[in-house]
């Protein structure tokens, strides 16, 4: 049974047996936290300010979504084993720094596997999506939605990466993550797992040299000011889940359930036009603060591509050949479109 469809007969379970009770008795007054490692002005916040909205409207001001930001409640991964425990209702949190609960969610991070953010969306909204949603409840979490973190792309304060050859030696922070490490390897870099929350103090610091993001988190987390260029490489698109707590989950009515999840596609529509409108003006204030931005010419990057093609065969036994086939089934079926 998909989330939808446990929801859907929970609902008409409850909607048979409780037909005289008043419907505002299964909405029950709540405070849900929420915890993400970006800064408020990251397009997370306004996922998040739609999906208050959004409770405002379907539970008549009885939910408080209280965010908590820059990894206050701890990294993502603390934060998620904080959801499993049933202390904390919710995170927007990578997919990648939690592949050790859910090995499979490291297909995300397989190099070059989306071209744009169009297939993003449709393979994350489709079966596939749901395929992937179906395995958390084994791991006490619940994903409501997959929002968007976005397109990655290499900053150092070394020099401008315009070939395969000007990785060799970076020190790169890469996320805790085995797929991102080999990918980092591979390129010829000295790739070190880091939690988000260490990664401004370690470029300032200079323990490391560079580190690798969508704009609008390079942008938000002010890595401008600590790093000297910005490569192009669009290495890796990396979804954020919206995961709920399923022991706390379990404890809400089937009304309520429905709730948390439409209003987590609400703002997950949100989110990603905030996304995807603040990336270009990121990129502008980035070059403003005098980062030196390049592109990679078409040649370099195919060599690059090429380079990193035997991190999928290394790493399939980690995600699963299945989940990797049908990923790459959902793909086809999406070009072909
Ligand atoms: O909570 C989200 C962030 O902490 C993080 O996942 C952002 O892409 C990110 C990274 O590099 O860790």
């Amino acid at each position: 049974m998909t989330l939808k469809s446990t929801i859907a007969a929970a609902l008409a379970a409850t909607m048979i047996a409780g037909m005289a009770m008043p419907a505002q008795a299964q909405i029950s007054e709540r405070t849900i936290r929420v915890s993400n490692g970006v800064a408020e002005d990251h397009p997370v916040g306004d996922g998040i300010a739609a999906m208050q909205q959004c409770f405002d409207e379907r539970t008549g001001g009885a939910w408080t979504l209280n965010a908590f930001w820059s990894s206050a409640l701890g990294d993502d991964l603390q934060a998620t084993q904080a959801l499993r425990s049933g202390t904390q209702e919710m995170v927007v949190t990578s997919t990648s720094p939690i592949v050790g609960i859910v090995p499979a969610l490291g297909v995300f991070d397989l190099p070059f596997l989306f071209a744009n953010e169009q297939e993003a969306d449709a393979v994350l909204d489709g079966e596939f999506g749901q395929y992937i949603s179906d395995m958390m409840p084994e791991a006490n979490l619940i994903n409501l939605a997959f929002w968007e973190n976005g397109f990655r792309n290499l900053t150092n304060s070394v020099r401008p990466v315009e070939s395969l050859e000007d990785f060799e030696g970076m020190r790169v922070r890469v996320m805790q993550n085995n797929i991102f490490l080999d990918t980092f390897q591979t390129l010829g870099t000295n790739a070190t797992p880091m939690a988000f929350g260490e990664v401004f103090t370690a470029l300032e610091t200079g323990a490391i040299d560079a580190q690798e993001n969508p704009y609008v988190t390079i942008d938000t987390s002010q890595f401008y000011e600590v790093q000297d260029y910005l490569s192009n490489t669009r290495h890796a698109y990396t979804p954020f889940m919206v995961l709920f707590s399923k022991p706390i989950w379990d404890s809400y009515s089937a009304e309520e359930q429905q709730i948390l999840v439409e209003c987590a596609e609400i703002g997950r529509d949100v989110q990603r036009e905030a996304s995807r409108a603040l990336s270009n003006e990121s990129l502008a204030r980035i070059q403003e603060a005098g980062m030196q931005v390049n592109d990679i010419p078409e040649e370099e990057m195919a060599e690059i591509r090429e380079a990193v093609q035997g991190v999928y065969e290394r790493n399939a036994e980690t995600i699963g050949q299945e989940v990797i086939d049908r990923m790459m089934a959902a793909l086809e079926e999406v070009r072909a479109q």
